[in-house]
């Protein structure tokens, strides 16, 4: 496998300056896509390469494939580093990748393949020896077999879309009285986001965490994990606070899903980094929900934890190298990230528009993810995330301290962003003790 000299990042934002910081790391060139609406992007300076791939719609730029490929060709790039979001999963664009002999920096597309099925990766999981959420055995045909098997899985129960993800095409289904109803939505919920209506089903657990291992696989069969992070704090399957370790957990659990996490991608053949979600129930039993096949918008509290560089990872896993072992490096300590939305903190309406002042925290335990400076305009096309803030501590409490802290030094004037409710999040009491669910927000009438 050959070194990679110049690298095309096929993003936008906090994540595509993250990536120029990687590859800079590496001594590698970085060059940027960018639509129309982000030509005032200050990263963009800091490439070594520009191309404009379209509009602002991202149908016809950050997701426009013949228009990257070209870009790609035209730089002379020799790989392409997807990010987060738009075509980080996209088995397509993999293949054309490929076919234009450009590496995608990522896992094999075989893998992805198998993921993308949430089905079909839950009967592969659970051969290998992994928990699952016991439910039915692949896809439902009809309603006549909802009916059936919701019978022997016991209600309460939830459908969800075998394409899913992020929430669509699910339904929780607490009787047979509303099995027909729920089935026949969830699967054209299904067909018109996914164009598959394939349902499957599972035994609904009330009020779980979601905590998820970070996995990072090399190309010669080595697998380490980077502990876990807990994403419980969500509004409608957007992540606002995340953290690692997760607190709830006791030392034999966390080994246990540490060790299974390895297990399961080692299972498939997983090189890159990639993530095993879990549900955990009230009792501690975790079960492995899905696998993301790429890097997530939380990474950075692994690497706080760890001291590894996931994205420096990821190109160096592309080039062959491999991965350092388990022993290799403790973690250790607590990280905490929070999102900055371009949002009203009380409204959750976006925020577009012109910061006219903006002061950044810093010290020495705040990383700040960000793309933004005063002057930027916000642009009204895109995921509305501004900055990541991302603190470390001794523990939890010192990690949220300085969060606290951080939070009421971030100024943005001229947009709303969501800093507000974050502080507010670190204030509440339920949160200090870790007394949450993945459904808190809703049920306690927080958002
Ligand atoms: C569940 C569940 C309860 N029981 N599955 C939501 C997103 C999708 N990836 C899976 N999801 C869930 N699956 C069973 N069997 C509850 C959720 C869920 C959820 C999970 C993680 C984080 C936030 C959530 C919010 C609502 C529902």
């Amino acid at each position: 496998m050959k070194k990679l000299k110049r690298i095309l990042i096929a993003n936008r934002g906090e994540i595509a300056l993250r990536a120029i910081r990687a590859i800079h790391k590496l001594e590698k060139e970085a060059v940027c896509i960018y639509s129309k609406a982000d030509k005032e992007a200050i990263y963009l300076k800091f490439a070594d390469g520009a191309v404009c791939v379209g509009p602002a719609h991202s149908n016809k730029s950050y997701l426009n494939i013949p228009a990257i490929i070209t870009a790609a060709e035209m730089t002379e790039c020799d790989a392409i580093f997807p990010g987060y979001g738009f075509l980080s999963e996209n088995q397509t664009f993999v293949e054309i990748c490929k076919a234009h002999n450009i590496a995608f920096i990522g896992p094999s597309l075989e893998v992805m393949e198998i993921m993308a099925d949430k089905s079909k990766a839950k009967e592969i999981m659970k051969e290998s020896g992994v928990p699952v959420i016991p439910g039915s055995e692949g896809a439902i045909a009809s309603v006549e077999e909802a009916k059936k098997q919701a019978k022997e899985v016991g209600y309460p129960i939830i459908l969800k879309a075998a394409s899913g993800g992020g929430g669509r095409g699910m339904r929780v289904v607490e009787d047979e009285e509303h099995i027909e109803n729920a089935f026949l939505a969830a699967s054209n919920e299904a067909e018109s986001a996914f164009g598959d209506p394939t349902i499957y089903m599972e035994k609904y657990i009330e009020k779980p965490r979601h905590i998820e291992v970070q996995i990072l696989g090399d190309k010669h069969g080595n697998v380490i994990h980077l502990g876990e992070r807990d994403c419980s704090l969500q509004r409608r399957h957007q992540k606002l606070i995340e953290e690692s370790p997760a607190n709830i957990l006791d030392e034999k659990t966390r080994k246990k899903l540490h060790e299974t996490a390895v297990k399961a991608a080692k299972a498939i053949g997983y090189y890159s980094a990639g993530t095993i979600e879990f549900l955990v129930d009230k009792n501690l039993n975790f079960y492995f929900m899905e696998m993301n096949t790429r890097l997530q918008v939380e990474h950075p509290v692994s690497e706080m934890v760890t001291g590894l560089d996931l994205v420096e990872w990821m190109m160096k896993i592309e080039e062959g190298e491999k991965i350092p072992s388990q022993d290799e490096f403790e973690i250790k300590g607590h990280s905490l990230e929070c999102r900055i939305l371009a949002e009203d903190p009380e409204k959750f309406i976006p925020s577009p528009g012109k910061i006219q002042k903006l002061y950044i925290p810093g010290g020495k335990d705040v990383r700040i993810d960000t793309h933004i400076y005063a002057g930027y305009t916000v642009p009204q096309y895109y995921d509305s995330l501004l900055a990541k803030v991302i603190t470390y501590g001794k523990n939890r409490n010192e990690a949220i301290k300085a969060m606290k802290e951080a939070l009421k030094e971030f100024t943005v004037e001229g947009i709303k962003i969501s800093a507000p409710f974050h502080l507010k999040m670190l204030e509440n009491k339920d949160f200090i003790n870790n007394n949450y669910d993945t459904k808190y927000l809703e049920t306690k009438g927080l958002v």
